[in-house]
């Protein structure tokens, strides 16, 4: 059958009833989907869990999931084949510029959460790791919730807007309320508890009194490799399961979800889907942050300097296979505790990450870099001087960040403008004030400077030995090509 002929995605095609909206969400992405949405279906209780999820910047996919009743399919894609499931929690897909239905549904009393996929960038942290409400953003949405008292629609960031919600839900009296960070930065609960009483208390500081009584911040460590949905992926679906699905997402078999922190108004059952709740989640964040997204980081920027497109293929390259291996070896040296099992978390990373089937472009995750590099290279450089050795291999990954945005015209990160602006110095002292806006301070430390300084170039110096597009395997070349 032609796809034009094929059905769309709907409950009438699937058995998979609508539960009631008890989560609202912020960040309608891919990862959201294959995650926390994935989880909720498998919780033994998830029937009585729908997620009301409203997008970030663009209302597309609100759009593109309304059309098909919220409903989407999840291709899991493992080294050897694809499987397919629909995954019905989301309730209702929301154009994130709708404060008023945001306002109304968290104001709901049967919301007992709201959670978070908005990226580490939304959460206006400075180079200090502080909140800064002059942060890109706030301070027009601070005008707008001054002036409006949080009705407006023209708040543009999320947790603007969620701070107008949690107003409206003071206002109506719906008692406490959990909020979960599901995004990649340490201490996550606590990041997104001084962001939102932050700003609260710039706008209205009763409320941020109601914030500090009322809800509950909860830390997570979230992990699934999600890459942005391609034509390929949706053309699949239609060949494999007879019907049309404009917003499938694929994601690898590997899941992973722990927990820390109280939900007064209770959650799903997530843990009969593997989640696990901790009291201490720091361990677990910290072999998740360093180890997978510094090794992503890393590659992100080597790999591309080095004309890799995808994590595999970079990862195949020894000059950056090596890097991440001396990388892991000096974050392990801080990850204590015999059930984090570093060298098995390692063996099932190479083994993930070497996935050539998941097409997880280099591009998508060098996005961001000095907000997710304060996060991934620092502490672990940190902790290694405090420990009398040199970190250089976590300096190798803030040089290989500098050398990469030295050749971008356009930059996706928070600091944008800053970074351009220190193009204009060079040598020792470019380097010194890309490293204060990683991390405050980073460039007064001369010897710092120096062992990164000294190692900018590792990845651009010697082209010679790196693959060509034409060496890469079949499969990577057509992934770059889609
Ligand atoms: C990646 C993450 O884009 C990035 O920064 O490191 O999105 C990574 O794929 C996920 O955290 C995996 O769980």
């Amino acid at each position: 059958m032609s796809a034009s002929r094929l059905p769309v995605l709907d409950r009438t095609l699937v058995n998979v009833p609508k539960a009631p909206v008890r989560i609202v969400h912020i960040g309608l992405g891919a990862f959201h989907r294959s995650h926390e949405a994935w989880y909720t279906q498998h919780a033994g209780d998830g029937a009585q869990w729908g997620i009301a999820a409203f997008t970030g910047r663009r209302p597309d996919a609100a759009v593109a999931l309304s059309a098909q009743d919220g409903l989407f399919t999840l291709i899991e894609r493992s080294g050897t084949g694809d499987s397919f499931e629909v995954v019905g929690s989301i309730a209702e897909a929301v154009d994130g510029a709708d404060v008023g239905r945001l306002r109304e549904l968290v104001a709901a009393p049967e919301t007992a959460m709201v959670t978070l996929t908005i990226t580490e960038a939304a959460y206006g942290l400075d180079s200090n790791g502080s909140f800064d409400a002059g942060a890109p953003g706030f301070a027009s949405d601070l005008g707008a919730l001054r002036d409006t008292a949080g009705n407006s629609g023209t708040l543009t960031t999320p947790l603007g807007r969620l701070v107008a919600a949690l107003a409206g839900r003071r206002d109506a009296g719906a008692g406490p309320v959990a909020v979960v960070s599901c995004d990649n930065l340490a201490g996550n609960g606590e990041v997104a508890r001084r962001a939102i009483t932050g700003l609260a208390q710039a706008w209205d500081e009763g409320l941020a009194r109601w914030i500090n009584r009322e809800v509950s911040f909860v830390s997570t460590s979230v992990d699934r490799i999600t890459p942005r949905t391609t034509d390929a992926d949706i053309a699949e679906v239609e060949e494999s399961c007879g019907y049309r699905d404009s917003s499938p997402v694929a994601a690898e078999p590997f899941r992973n979800w722990v927990l820390s922190g109280d939900f007064p108004q209770g959650r799903p059952r997530w843990e009969d889907a593997g989640a696990v709740v901790v009291d201490d989640i720091e361990p677990y964040e910290n072999r998740k942050l360093w180890l997978l997204n510094g090794a992503h980081s890393l590659l992100a920027y080597a790999g591309q300097l080095r004309g890799h497109t995808t994590v595999a293929q970079a990862l195949a390259d020894p000059l950056c296979r090596d890097a991440v291996e001396a990388f892991w070896d000096e974050a392990a040296e801080h990850l204590q505790g015999a059930d984090l099992r570093i060298p098995e978390y390692r063996e099932a990373l190479r083994a993930r990450f070497v996935n050539g089937r998941i097409a997880h472009h280099l591009s998508q995750i060098a996005a961001d870099g000095s907000t997710k590099l304060r996060m991934r290279a620092v502490p672990v450089l940190m902790a290694e001087r405090t420990g009398g050795r040199s970190g250089a291999a976590s300096a190798l990954m803030l040089a290989a960040w500098i050398d990469y945005v030295a050749g971008q015209k356009e930059l996706q990160d928070p600091l944008s403008a800053s970074i351009a602006a220190s193009q204009e110095t060079q040598g020792t002292a470019r380097v010194a004030a890309l490293l204060n806006l990683v991390s405050e301070g980073l460039g007064g430390d001369a010897d710092i400077v120096h062992l990164v300084a000294r190692q900018c170039g590792t990845f651009s110096k010697d082209t010679s030995t790196a693959p060509s597009a034409t060496d890469a395997p079949a499969h990577l070349i057509s992934e770059r090509n889609s």
